[in-house]
């Protein structure tokens, strides 16, 4: 096989690529597997039996569907953004062993001691680090690469490196427009739904007015390189730590983006927990949200406090703003990623996996989503989201 011109590789190929390419299996025999279970890339475990590695993997359409035609330089972005956000939590990120510019593959790090958090917390795991931990990922990455921090032409090179039009695009399609029209083919939603969805999301105007708005930030705001897509498939995690993998939809964008998703994903995992009678689970689930949000704060303040270059923004009330206006935006985006994965394309198993209970826990996350989407503004009334959540109607 010839690796000198990109192919779309299979295990065969893959394993015949890592003896040529990868050092350390010195053309040992070795395993591959594909283990995959994203949207858009092939994911193959390599092994020789005592080491194994990781290689990504991009073809020139999705995974999931033909219909997303797109560049295979994703993977390659997604090397390098996993490199420029190692430079602050290298401990929460895979190590990067190559990047190949011609076949359009990730050598990296196998987690291979870790869990994917969403099947752990549906498993019933408790995580006792979790929320701190992913507070702190939050804070170094999307802090220290905002304009407070990173200088601003080093920022602006690193923004052209890492401008992503094709996956935006997805976003913007798939999280800020479909879901909340009933004439696109990829929302799928069941008969029980139905009416609900009609009524309170297709013909809620005052709800598009504000997804609006939302969009328009999602489009205009390059505030930080963000990941682009934090669910709970894309976190690793283990007794004592995490990894953040996959950051194939990231770009400089809206900070509250990541920490959004993040938290609509621990909505999902917490209603999951509740419809299968998962209580001690559910208790802490509602403080690991807390967590994230107060760890956030804290570790964005210190950051901007001792690391604000610019003299001109060096301003205590400012880094207060600014935080507020990361965390306003996150409670949107929380509100339009509960709604997307339930309407829209790409469910998540938290959901699709309940029976009896499924219809009337969509439609609580339904209306507690659009309550963050309306009315981000109220939610510092609240002590917890959790209490927004149970109150369980439009407010
Ligand atoms: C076509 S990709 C569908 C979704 O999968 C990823 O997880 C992203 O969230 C994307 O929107
Ligand atoms: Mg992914």
């Amino acid at each position: 096989m010839d690796f000198s011109t990109y192919f779309l590789m299979d295990e065969v190929a893959v394993a015949q690529y890592a003896r040529e390419k990868i050092d350390k299996f010195n053309g040992n025999q070795l395993s591959v597997t594909e283990i995959g279970d994203g949207n858009l890339n092939y994911v193959f475990r390599v092994s020789d039996g005592e080491q194994s590695v990781i290689i990504k993997h991009s073809g020139v359409t999705a995974r999931i569907s033909d219909e997303f035609v797109l560049s295979t330089d994703r993977t390659i972005r997604e090397g390098r953004l996993i490199e420029a956000h190692s430079r602050y939590v290298p401990d929460q990120l895979p190590e990067i062993i190559s990047i190949d510019l011609v076949m359009k593959c990730v050598v990296m790090e196998d987690l291979k001691d870790y869990a994917i958090l969403r099947t752990a917390l549906q498993q019933g795991d408790i995580c006792p680090h979790l929320g701190k931990s992913l507070g702190h990922y939050l804070s170094e990455t999307l802090i220290r690469t905002s304009d407070f921090v990173l200088p601003a032409k080093e920022k602006k090179s690193l923004q052209k490196e890492m401008i992503n039009p094709e996956l935006c695009e997805i976003t913007e399609d798939l999280v800020y427009t479909e879901p909340f029209y009933n004439n696109f083919s990829r929302n799928e939603i069941s008969s029980e739904l139905e009416l609900f969805v009609e009524k309170y999301i297709y013909g809620d105007a005052s709800l598009k007015a504000a997804v609006a708005q939302a969009k328009l930030k999602f489009l205009n705001k390059a505030e930080s390189l963000i990941h682009g897509d934090l669910h709970s498939g894309s976190i690793f995690i283990k007794k004592d730590g995490l990894k953040v993998i996959d950051p194939e939809f990231g770009f400089f964008g809206p900070a509250g983006y990541d920490v959004g998703n993040v938290i609509a994903h621990l909505f999902f995992a917490y209603a999951n927990a509740q419809a299968s009678g998962r209580e001690e689970q559910a208790i802490w689930l509602k403080s690991v949200v807390d967590e994230i949000l107060a760890t956030f704060r804290e570790e964005a303040l210190t950051i901007l406090t001792e690391n604000t270059y610019d003299i001109a923004l060096r301003d205590t009330a400012l880094f207060a703003a600014f935080i507020t206006e990361i965390e306003r935006d996150a409670y949107i985006v929380a509100g339009l990623e509960l709604i997307r994965r339930i309407v829209g394309l790409a469910k998540v198993s938290d959901i699709t996996q309940l029976h009896a209970e499924r219809v009337n826990t969509e439609k609580k996350l339904l209306t507690f989503a659009k309550f963050l989407i309306q009315h981000p503004d109220k939610v510092r009334i609240y002590s917890s989201l959790f209490k927004i959540y149970e109150a369980g109607e439009e407010q």
